[in-house]
This record gives C-alpha cells, structure tokens and sequence, in this order.
C-alpha cells in the first residue's frame, strides 16, 4: 500500500488529534461535537492529501465510522494511523485496478445494494454477485471478515490474495465508476 500517503495522513490525524485536545484543554479533551470540530478541521488537508473534494458532511460521517471501526475491529491499535488505513481504503486510487477480483456480497431486498448492482450493470464491469441470504457461505465470509453481516460490501481481491473489504454503496459506486473510468 502506499505508505508516503499513509504516513502523511497519519500525520494530519494526529495533528487534528492535538489541535482538538489544545481546543478543548478546559473539558480535558470531552467534546460531544467532536465530529463536526473534526470535519471542519480536516476538511482542507484531507481534500489535498486524497485529491477527492469532502464535504462537512460527508467527513462527520466518515470520522464517526472510522472511530466505530476502529472501536469494533481494532481498538489497540493506533487510532490515526486505523483512520489514515480507513480513509486510503475508501478514497485512495487503487494500483493495478484492471488485475483485481471483485465481488459483490448483496441480497436481492436491500435497497442499497440495488443502487450498486444499477451501477455495475451501466458501467459493464465484471463483479461476482454474491447473495448473502442464497449462500450462507458468503455470509458467513462477510461476517468473518466484518463482524457484521450488513450488505452491500465489495471485496477487492489482489493478484497476490490480499482482501479488502469496501462498506458503503456510495463509496462503492464512486469507487467503481473510477475504476471503469481508468479501464
Ligand atoms: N449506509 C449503508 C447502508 C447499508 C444497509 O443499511 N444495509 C442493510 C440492508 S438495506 C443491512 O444490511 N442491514 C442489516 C445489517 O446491518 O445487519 C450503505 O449505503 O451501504
């Protein structure tokens, strides 16, 4: 993976980490807000560093869930460089796009994942469906590897093996058009 990015970005989350804790020196750091201080503090320097222009909104979502995953998958690990590994994942181009295996974990009733299955169809890509409630392998794949069996989520597989597990249609959808864009 790219680690000049990683590193940058893990810097910017520490920074935004100390910024946040001189900010709020009188409470010792307590912040109920805390995501929207985050969204507007990083909003410019994560557009720059990820070339991909954030709203507020759209970083007070992606802090919250990177602070939940982190919670939920990784809670001993360092919370910036969890977040900098949460954000290349979902906004970072990805190399080699063209030798990568795709696979779509869905069930037929969710309405999310119609929105992806809408946009694999109009892009002509090549994405193996996979019905979670059909198969219970691919279930059981999907909690395995997430801990929780919500759909959609597509999984990236590398030449050499290496997964990654993408959540979230709109990030799946913009992933996929640039990928298409790039083919
Ligand atoms: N924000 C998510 C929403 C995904 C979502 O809510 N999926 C529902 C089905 S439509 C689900 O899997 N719920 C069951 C669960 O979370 O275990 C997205 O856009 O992909």
């Amino acid at each position: 993976m790219n680690t000049e990015l990683r590193n940058s970005l893990t810097g910017i989350f520490l920074e935004s980490g100390r910024a946040h804790h001189t900010a709020f020196i009188a409470t010792d750091g307590a912040d109920p807000e805390w995501p929207i201080w985050y969204a507007e503090y990083l909003q410019e320097p994560l557009t720059l560093a990820l070339e991909t222009p954030f709203t507020k909104s759209q970083l007070v979502y992606c802090v919250m869930n990177a602070d939940f995953e982190h919670s939920a998958r990784a809670p001993e690990s360092d919370w910036a460089e969890f977040y900098a590994g949460q954000f290349i994942e979902r906004y970072a181009s990805s190399p080699a796009p063209s030798t990568d295996k795709l696979a779509l974990y869905h069930s037929h009733t969710c309405p999310y994942c119609a929105l992806v299955r809408t946009a694999i169809d109009r892009l002509g890509l090549d994405v193996e469906l996979r019905e979670i409630f059909e198969d219970p392998k691919y279930r059981n794949e999907l909690v395995d590897a997430r801990g929780r069996a919500t759909v959609p989520v597509l999984r990236i597989t590398s030449p050499d093996g290496d997964d990654r597990w993408m959540p979230e249609s709109q990030d799946i959808v913009r992933y996929l058009g640039a990928l298409s864009s790039r083919s």
